[in-house]
């Protein structure tokens, strides 16, 4: 039998904001804590009705999950684009539709009349935090370094690669290769794999995009007979748990952390677009760095 009042059934109570949430997919351990507050930060209690789709980091399959939540007729529409390029078709039928659309996390390279607001992180900082720490420690020393990528396309990466390649310009590091792990561990193992097999001892260096590629690498590289750490130094972007637990055990040797807690900040950004009030067009959370003592030091109290 039908009932009344309380939570409301399926149509979704009269004052609760339906949001679509188009996540990339749930490739790494920095993903999973994103999901997890963007998931508390638009619940019910909270006064919205989440509608989620993860796409496995297939871009079609995230647009059509897009052009799923316009024909739903939801009130506002988040996304973290997996790639930079291809929005522009998809944000302007959100547009027509009079669908406010907030961007977290990445970037897109569509024009910013398309979108109401996006917040997320300084990639391109991090990957200069990164490669400053590899200068100021390897550069006199004629290294060799790896990259392990993120997803191709996507502005973590690209903006990563930047900002590091700046940091290292005029260094004598020499980056003997660079691919795309896609941002997983399997892919970071099999990468990494055949970064050894190639280059053998040569590598000193490991610079992976983040904590999850470098997590598989460790495989690859204790395999190999190397000591992860020391006969290879790996420096990552993240600072999820088990990336802090490799660093604070001395696998890793630096993490530069990137926060996936914007959950509240996007809650925020839809309350307000969807009343109508003007909102920042782009909001950077700032992120910290840790080398193996801090690590140790910040384990214990990491939310996530
Ligand atoms: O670093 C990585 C995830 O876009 C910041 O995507 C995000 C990146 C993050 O898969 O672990």
């Amino acid at each position: 039998c039908a009932s009344d009042g309380g939570s409301g059934g399926g149509g979704g109570g009269d004052d609760l904001i339906t949001v679509g949430f188009a996540q990339t997919g749930s490739e790494s351990g920095w993903r999973s804590a994103n999901t997890e507050s963007l998931k508390t930060a638009l619940s019910e209690e909270n006064g919205f009705k989440l509608v989620f789709n993860a796409a496995d980091n297939k871009q079609e399959a995230q647009i059509a999950a897009v052009r799923s939540f316009i024909n739903q007729g939801v009130d506002a529409i988040v996304i973290a684009p997996i790639t930079v390029d291809g929005w522009d078709d998809v944000l302007t039928e959100a547009k027509d539709a009079g669908i406010p659309v907030i961007l977290e996390d990445r970037t897109v390279s569509a024009s910013d009349d398309l979108y109401a607001s996006w917040v997320g992180l300084d990639f391109e900082k991090e990957g200069e935090t990164a490669g400053t720490w590899v200068k100021d420690n390897f550069d006199g020393q004629a290294q060799n370094l790896v990259v392990l990528e993120g997803t191709t396309g996507s502005s973590a990466a690209l903006d990563r690669a930047t900002g590091f390649d700046k940091a290292i310009e005029g260094t004598d590091i020499n980056v003997l290769d660079s691919q795309t792990g896609d941002f997983t561990r399997d892919g970071g193992k099999k990468v990494m794999e055949g970064f050894l097999q190639k280059y053998g001892n040569q590598i000193n260096i490991l610079f992976a995009h983040n904590d999850d590629m470098g997590l598989g690498a460790l495989d690859a590289i204790t395999a190999a007979g190397l000591v992860p750490g020391q006969d290879i130094k790996i420096v990552t972007i993240d600072a999820v748990h088990d990336g802090m637990q490799a660093l604070a055990d001395g696998k890793f040797n630096y993490i530069v952390e990137c926060n996936p807690l914007l959950g509240e900040k996007v809650a925020d950004l839809v309350k307000k677009v969807v009343a109508g009030d003007s909102v920042e067009k782009r909001e950077i959370v700032p992120d910290q760095s840790f080398d193996q003592d801090q690590a140790k030091e910040a384990l214990p109290t990491r939310p996530y």
